[in-house]
């Protein structure tokens, strides 16, 4: 009997992080981490896989801001494997749809047509009666010409250089360097498929935005999630070139689980796996030895989960965290999924062994969330629910997976409906998330994340202890960005 109670289930605001000795100022810290065996962030926070959280725009503005999105799976995989798609093509600096002129326009038609639309820029590719690609009009072509009506065909440049339609923005640089040129148009068979403009081109590879979360070809990393068996998903979603794959479940330990995370590392090697979501040690290793590339911790934290109280089971999130991390020592990170409210318990994760967060309520009030935003009592809130919640579950195939129901089943929630403030853009919520945790390494004397997580120490929180740590004693007349009950 006495084995029964195998330890004591700590949280968020059971603990505290003790101050330590600090040479530097907060913001002299640096907050990127490790959020698989392969993909670093440079932000340590994910957006939650759910249906009022992550589809493009909000996995665009993750990525945006060094971090990353996980779209959600209760799509269609067709719809889903789009949305990775938007995501990827987000800052590629390519023009899919270029403005063309034609052998019969003059400059004098071509001058009319700019000021009418308005265009600012040069350098228009030149289409002959065919739809064939037959030359550019560059801004040196129009400034040398010596009249207004001079034909296009006499003025413009002929020796086009082309590339082929798989042309990456990183290839595209490199011609465009070594030619000089200013437009790289991509054909296929003679037809024009898209251009890159070098302006664009270079304003992405040399970097003036250093936060992206970027793969080799500078292009935005995303993830998505997938249900066990979920084996055609997982193929369309590997077509559309998603970073990671996130098998995302309610329960990871289980059979379903391990057997997908290697069908997907067997399958697609070059695709790192996220496992989950567990609590336990036995569940790391199990998840580990199936080749999954991180875990994913978190049963029963979320601000929309009713786990705990429907089925009684879960684990307090500081002991879930520290009970994975501890066995798995470092060899695979670890993602702390759900109950993080505000910034202070990010630091409390790591230090408790994980190396990112992820969140759903913190992101769900945000201007990108796909989350339906409407007015009470006069105030912006935004809806957000449960995976598991009621409507969640009636809406998709994908959600009544990830609790294991057949169609037939009635549908028993594990989470709920609600709304949040509205909380304005991703990067304004973003931002105080990162000076918040940038704030937390200085306290405790941590450079980095890894430092943080190896120095960290914790001290036990009475009740009176946590009743002391929020605002008391005073009614609050003026709302602080990053303060919530
Ligand atoms: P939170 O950030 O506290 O809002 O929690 C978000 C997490 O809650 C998700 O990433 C997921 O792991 C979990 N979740 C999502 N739906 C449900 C449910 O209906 N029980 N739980």
């Amino acid at each position: 009997f006495m084995n029964t109670f195998k330890y004591e289930g700590l949280t968020f605001d059971d603990v505290s992080l003790i101050t330590q000795y600090a040479d530097f100022l907060p913001g002299d810290t640096d907050i990127s981490s490790r959020l698989t065996r392969n993909v670093s962030v440079k932000i340590p926070f994910l957006s939650a896989a759910m249906d009022t959280v992550t589809e493009g725009r909000m996995a665009n503005a993750m990525a945006m801001m060094g971090g990353i999105g996980v779209i959600h799976k209760n799509l269609e995989p067709e719809v889903q494997a789009q949305q990775v798609s938007r995501v990827k093509h987000h800052l590629n600096g390519l023009i899919s749809d270029p403005i063309t002129f034609s052998t019969n326009d003059t400059l004098e038609t071509i001058a009319i047509r700019r000021a009418e639309k308005g265009y600012s820029f040069n350098g228009f590719p030149i289409m002959d009666n065919d739809g064939k690609l037959v030359g550019i009009l560059t801004s040196k072509d129009i400034r040398f010409s010596r009249s207004k009506r001079a034909s296009v065909t006499d003025i413009m440049t002929k020796n086009v250089i082309t590339a082929s339609p798989d042309t990456n923005l990183k290839q595209a640089y490199e011609i465009m360097q070594e030619h000089k040129i200013g437009k790289l148009p991509l054909v296929d068979k003679g037809k024009l498929v898209a251009l890159y403009s070098y302006a664009d081109v270079r304003r992405l590879i040399e970097n003036e935005e250093p936060l992206f979360n970027r793969d080799e070809q500078y292009r935005l990393r995303v993830a998505a999630g997938v249900g066990p068996g979920d084996y055609e998903r997982a193929e369309i979603l590997n077509d559309r070139e998603v970073d990671v794959l996130v098998v995302d479940t309610a329960h990871g330990h289980t059979k379903g689980v391990i057997d997908m995370v290697s069908w997907v590392k067997n399958k697609f090697p070059h695709i790192d796996v996220i496992g989950g979501n567990i609590a336990t040690g036995e569940a790391a290793l199990a998840l580990r030895d199936a080749g999954a590339d991180a875990v994913k911790v978190g049963i029963g934290p979320g601000s929309i989960c009713t786990t705990r109280v429907v089925a009684g089971v879960g684990i307090p999130q500081i002991s879930a965290i520290y009970a994975a991390a501890s066995a798995l020592k470092g060899e695979i990170p670890v993602v702390a999924d759900g109950g993080i409210r505000n910034s202070g318990d990010i630091a409390k994760a790591l230090v408790a062994g994980a190396d990112t967060v992820m969140m759903g309520s913190v992101l769900a009030g945000t201007e990108e969330s796909p989350g339906e935003k409407i007015i009470y009592e006069g105030r912006q809130f935004v809806i957000y629910r449960g995976m598991g919640s009621l409507d969640a579950m009636k809406s998709r195939e994908g959600s009544r997976q990830r609790y294991g129901l057949s169609d037939d089943d009635d549908i028993v929630p594990q989470g709920i409906e609600g709304m949040v403030p509205f909380a304005g853009t991703v990067s304004k919520v973003m931002k105080q998330y990162c000076g918040g945790l940038q704030a937390s390494l200085g306290y405790c004397g941590a450079r980095t994340i890894p430092e943080l997580k190896s120095t960290g120490k914790f001290v036990r929180v009475s009740g009176a202890g946590a009743v002391e740590a929020h605002a008391h004693d005073i009614k609050i007349t003026k709302e602080a960005p990053n303060y919530r009950r």
